[in-house]
């Protein structure tokens, strides 16, 4: 892909100056505070910003991490808990800056969070609001049906999905839920959040989940279909929004589309209610139209990309899943025990109840079947429980394993690994809200730690936080744009043992182990690009940590 844009970058690789690795976004005072160094060293210090040393002790031996190739040492400093801003030293080498306070995650917050603004499709991100980064609005020409070129339509709105300018109803529609339900299940942590956006007299993250869901619904067809995405037909170059004016195409509606509209439309009517009721009331219906839709087209309808078109397939084997979710939502919202009838009959099929991926949905439907009234003799709901405590679980014996705490398994680190990471992370807030165990909220924490630098590249994978942090990322704006700082805020996809790009290919051996296997390149997009739904599990696991 564009190959004559990136060949000067690819030689371009920045490695960590540091050598002993910690979480840069920081830590809360009482959380296990734990750095890795994969070097020998029997003392370390942790020292003030003057340089005094405020903690020492002795580091612990942890052995061979064969996901990192590393033998490393572990230096446990969870004692300290004075706020201030630190840094850890052991056997001549240091770590990055970080800090220790009661707010260390709420820039992040706020920056993942403020993303979904940058990434808006369909007006103009002002200065006022976007800083340096604004520019003029992007994509608002009428699309066109592939099915019937001469139909035209007005899908304007909602978020770019990644890098690229696309926009993908199931990927929209899994985005909107982590955010939904981190707001639902954490709504302390949004309610006082001022992300500098325009108005929408109701918390700023519900104006911006808002914003996703009015595209949605013009995504929905008349009849309850939902078309599957609207793109371009080829991805464009790497120019700013506002100039990729190449015709719009609007694709088939696919079932998992219809069922994940259906889902995210209940689940956010509930949410609105309080807020705006006619929206709310918007909302309902257009669910209810789909979940109808649903039920007269029981076949799969899959997607697959049409010739001449390359931009994103989200391809799926089944709705299995999908339509799980979108019953659970209905029933969570009405109370409607005819769906919980079609909940069972969807729970004979094969799929995960505990999944939270952007095709695998079933984690999404369980937590809207417990977040619902049942009475507490239900043994869907015992059976749902117990599957996201066995998740934990297997998830606990993977993160004991690994040197850097990760809960990651070999077959993890796929094309945007960082989201399967922030989904662990998910599982195990879950599994500490529904089941109680208060070990899963330290697995959690180490999660995030992971996300923001406790790895063996020692990088933090959000840009805008720490001090070797991703800057080069597979986002069409922030490389347009011409402005050295990436846009803050955006989660980078992380390594990926598959090497699926030619210039992750030139720029990384391919016996390099898997947690290695990144580089913070821009021409990498199987590497290095952003997606809305790797941004989501972080807010999600950010808000249950804050
Ligand atoms: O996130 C998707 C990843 O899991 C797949 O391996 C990859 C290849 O099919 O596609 C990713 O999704 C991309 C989408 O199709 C288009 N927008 C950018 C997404 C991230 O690369
Ligand atoms: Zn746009």
């Amino acid at each position: 892909m564009d190959k004559e844009y990136f060949d000067s970058s690819a030689a371009k690789i920045k490695y960590t100056p540091f050598g002993i690795f910690v979480d840069q976004a920081g830590y809360t005072p009482e959380r296990r505070k734990i750095a890795v160094m994969p070097f020998e060293a029997e003392d370390f210090t942790v020292c003030d910003e003057n340089g005094d040393t405020v903690f020492s002790g002795k580091t612990a031996y942890f052995g061979y991490d064969e996901d990192s190739g590393d033998t490393v040492r572990t230096a446990d400093f969870s004692e300290l808990k004075a706020e201030g801003i630190y840094r850890v030293h052991a056997g001549g080498r240091t770590s990055a800056l970080f800090r220790i306070g009661g707010d260390v995650y709420d820039k992040l917050l706020y920056d993942t969070s403020k993303a979904y603004y940058y990434l808006r499709c369909g007006c103009e991100l002002e200065p006022k609001y976007a800083g340096a980064y604004h520019h003029k609005p992007c994509h608002c020409s009428a699309a066109s049906l592939y099915e019937d070129g001469s139909i035209t339509l007005d899908v304007a709105g909602g978020w770019h999905d990644a890098g690229d300018y696309g926009r993908y109803v199931t990927a929209g529609a899994v985005a909107a839920a982590h955010l939904l339900y981190a707001y639902k299940l954490f709504p302390n942590a949004f309610d006082g959040l001022k992300l500098d956006i325009p108005d929408g007299g109701m918390p700023d993250i519900l104006t911006e989940i808002r914003y996703e869901l009015e595209w949605l619904l013009k995504m929905q067809r008349e009849d309850g279909g939902v078309y599957h995405k609207v793109t371009t037909m080829q991805h464009a170059p790497f120019i700013m929004p506002e100039d990729d004016t190449v015709p719009l195409v609007v694709f088939p509606v696919s079932s998992m589309a219809v069922a994940d509209f259906a889902a995210v439309t209940a689940l956010a009517s509930g949410i609105y209610k309080k807020f705006d009721k006619s929206f709310a009331e918007v909302l309902y219906k257009a669910a209810k139209k789909s979940v109808d839709w649903l039920e007269a087209h029981p076949e799969f309808i899959g997607f697959r990309n049409p010739e001449g078109c390359n931009t994103g397939g989200y391809y799926e084997r089944d709705d299995n899943s999908n339509r799980y979710w979108a019953y659970a939502e209905m029933y969570a919202l009405t109370g409607d025990t005819l769906y919980k009838d079609k909940i069972s009959a969807q729970m004979r099929k094969n799929f995960s109840l505990t999944e939270f991926g952007y095709g695998e949905v079933g984690g999404l439907g369980s937590l809207a079947y417990l977040l619902a009234e049942h009475d507490s003799s239900d043994e869907t709901a015992d059976k749902l429980k117990n599957a996201f405590a066995d998740h934990a679980e297997k998830l606990k014996k993977l993160s004991d394993k690994c040197g850097y705490g990760l809960a990651l398994d070999r077959m993890g680190y796929h094309w945007g690994s960082n989201m399967v990471v922030m989904k662990n992370g998910m599982v195990f807030a879950v599994n500490y809200l529904l089941n109680g165990d208060e070990a899963s909220k330290e697995y959690a924490a180490n999660q995030l730690h992971y996300l923001m630098g406790k790895n063996a590249l020692g990088i933090s994978y959000v840009s805008g936080t720490g001090e070797f942090r991703v800057n080069e990322l597979h986002l069409r704006p922030a490389f347009a744009d011409g402005i050295d700082e990436c846009i803050p805020g955006m989660v980078s996809g992380g390594p990926n043992k598959g090497l699926n790009d030619p210039f992750a290919q030139a720029a990384i051996p391919s016996d390099t182990p898997p947690m290695k296997c990144f580089a913070d390149l821009a021409a990498s997009y199987s590497l290095n690009e952003i997606t809305i739904y790797w941004n989501s599990p972080a807010v999600f696991v950010l808000a249950f940590l804050k």
